[in-house]
């Protein structure tokens, strides 16, 4: 009956044609993109701007209804779909993108801003935007905000919270925040942007984002190196770190997961010989880096390369690394594990996690692939069903052992909630449920997600 009434109250605020309750309809914000995660939304609400949102969350917090926030619906821990009887609120119309101010190098962006959109933006406007990643076309800004979003370029910008100068957020109970000056030095109290970025959701809705850009380089350019293994691989990894000043990028992936993009995307293999690993890396500059990595890889234990410098054939060489996740998706729905390990441990830990998953799930079918530059592996297996945990068991066991954190970009979500102790303690626990308590005392800001239930719920 409340959902009804909700329902009513709701459509006076948006507009009916923006208050879905058509199962079949709310079914596209009700299942994450790997298909592990989601389920029935009591509704579905698509507000236009952030006064609507702060109406819609008033009206939910009044009715106390959970709300999950949904961006573009790329997430991967399922902290952006419902797990049952919530409102998802959309922010995807909130797309507003504001003149880029070229003296600041600043733009300020809606949450439904897609990051594709923003880069192209931004290059309109000779500058760049410093994230980028594969889901670059769905993705949006809201969410990445509330993610903390990474990607392969963290190297050299950092992440989503290094980018954002300033917010605008709605709080559980409708108040609007808004701080967007995009001030350099602004240091008058508790940093309450930096708080919710990475909340995914929890403490406030994110609207907007003041972002600073970055000079769009003159010159980019990528190779792809074959090499022998993951120790010649941190090898390479650290001759360009500490050779070219100019470096944006180092992925690694294998053989498998290159077997399995060249056939999902009916592509020729890079190179003749099958190597075991493979590195991606990228320099970005106003003077062309290539003769400074050239000499650089000299230095490192290559068996083939492949390097580019125009946009099409930069692209070609980026899809065997990128392509990975759509791929693994075809194969089936996978255990996708982000985490970070510390670059003297990515060796030894890509030959433990191996066997901690044959362990688990002797059948499964692991693809490791990531940013080798900062120690974030996507460890993905296919094979254990959904709900079967034990390879996410064995796998955020063994990054706690080696003192790595069980989400490097990905963030929580509700995959991994019930393993935040693996990677903070109880007293940094009982500090996230104080804010979560303060900023949302009634808990319907993306129940679920993030923090662990609490003892009383625990199996
Ligand atoms: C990547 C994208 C998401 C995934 O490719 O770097 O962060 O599927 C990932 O792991
Ligand atoms: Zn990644």
């Amino acid at each position: 009956m409340a959902t009804t009434t909700l329902e009513q109250r709701l459509a006076a605020l948006v507009g009916a044609a923006h208050v879905l309750d058509d199962p079949d309809v709310c079914a596209s914000y009700g299942r994450d993109i790997t298909g592990r995660f989601g389920g029935p939304a009591a509704l579905g609400v698509r507000p236009a701007a952030t006064e609507e949102v702060a109406q819609v969350l008033g009206a939910c917090h009044d009715a106390g209804v959970p709300v999950v926030p949904q961006g573009g619906n790329t997430g991967l821990v399922g902290g952006g779909v419902p797990r049952g009887g919530e409102v998802v609120l959309s922010l995807a119309r909130l797309d507003a993108l504001g003149p880029v101010d070229p003296v600041a190098a600043q733009v300020t962006a809606g949450a439904g801003v897609t990051l594709e959109r923003l880069q192209q933006h931004a290059a309109a406007a000779g500058l760049a935007f410093g994230v980028d990643h594969s889901a670059r076309s769905g993705a949006t800004v809201g969410g990445m905000v509330a993610t903390n979003a990474g990607g392969a370029q963290v190297l050299r910008h950092g992440a989503m919270r290094a980018q954002v100068l300033g917010f605008e957020a709605v709080l559980a109970d409708g108040r609007i925040v808004r701080r967007l000056a995009g001030l350099l030095k602004d240091n008058a109290g508790y940093d309450l942007a930096q708080l919710v970025i990475g909340s995914e959701g929890t403490l406030a809705v994110v609207t907007a984002a003041r972002l600073r850009l970055v000079p769009a380089p003159a010159h980019v350019v990528t190779t792809l190196l074959g090499v022998a293994s993951t120790d010649d691989a941190v090898d390479v990894m650290r001759v360009l770190r500490d050779r070219v000043a100019s470096l944006n990028a180092v992925e690694i992936f294998y053989a498998d997961g290159l077997d399995l993009v060249c056939a999902h995307r009916g592509v020729a293999a890079p190179f003749a010989d099958r190597h075991r690993v493979y590195v991606v890396a990228e320099c970005a500059d106003s003077a062309d880096p290539v003769d400074e990595l050239a000499e650089a890889l000299e230095q490192a234990p290559v068996l083939d390369i492949a390097v580019a410098d125009d946009t099409a054939r930069r692209r070609a060489l980026w899809t065997y690394r990128e392509a990975h996740n759509e791929a693994i998706a075809a194969a089936g729905i996978p255990h996708k594990l982000d985490v970070t390990v510390q670059l003297g441990d990515i060796a030894t830990f890509e030959r433990r996690v191996r066997a901690a998953v044959v362990g688990a799930a002797p059948e499964a079918r692991t693809i490791i692939y990531g940013h080798l530059g900062d120690g974030n592996l996507h460890v993905n297996v296919l094979g254990p069903e959904p709900d079967d945990e034990a390879v996410d068991e064995a796998v955020l066991g063994l990054v706690a052992e080696v003192g790595g954190s069980i989400s490097a970009e990905h963030g929580i979500g509700v995959a991994k909630r019930r393993w935040l102790h693996l990677t903070r303690s109880a007293d940094e626990i009982r500090a996230m449920a104080a804010i979560k308590q303060a900023l949302d005392p009634r808990g319907i800001l993306n129940p679920g997600a993030v923090l662990p239930p609490p003892p009383s719920e625990q199996v």
